[in-house]
């Protein structure tokens, strides 16, 4: 078991060196740089950025995958001077704009993580938005976090544990 969960682990390393995910595109918007950074601890950070080439504006309004127990849309904020973290509803993608999600920003927070994400792997992650529907991404796991990234350390406000699958 260990001998062939080490040799699934090469082989995911192996794939993703060198690897580039593609962009994926559906109707209006197109989804790339999809990724994470290597876990340390319950939860973790994924982080894309997303293209409307469409005349109106779309919202990322929810997320999912199988690598966390829950996946949510976060927002980072400064609250005199202390990184908090809420919930939102929806991300907006400007019309022929983009939203970056990245490290100190807005990000889907994955809750209580199926298993550690390391340096190499990756998931899948469907992201839902509001008018062009669900897309299916792959997420590449990169490099630990910078302490910006360090969910663990950081307070979340507004967190509603008893509602499943989305900030809404
Ligand atoms: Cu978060």
């Amino acid at each position: 078991m260990v001998i062939r969960s080490m040799l699934l682990s090469l082989t995911v390393a192996l794939f993703a060196f060198g690897a580039h995910a593609a962009d994926i595109k559906a109707g209006n918007i197109v989804v790339s740089n999809v990724w994470a950074p290597a876990s340390a601890g319950n939860n973790a950070a994924a982080y894309a950025t997303i293209k409307n080439d469409g005349a109106g504006a779309d919202w990322l309004i929810d997320a999912a995958t199988d690598a966390a127990a829950m996946a949510h849309l976060h927002v980072t904020i400064d609250d005199s001077g202390v990184m908090k973290m809420r919930v939102v509803d929806g991300v907006e993608i400007p019309a022929h704009g983009s939203a970056t999600l990245a490290p100190g920003n807005t990000h889907i927070m994955l809750m209580n993580l199926t298993k550690p994400l390391k340096q190499g792997d990756q998931f899948d992650l469907t992201l839902t938005f509001k008018n062009a529907g669900a897309i299916k991404v792959t997420a590449l796991v990169g490099k630990a976090g910078a302490p910006a990234m360090d969910h663990g350390s950081m307070d979340h406000v507004n967190m509603d544990m008893s509602k499943p699958g989305s900030g809404r």
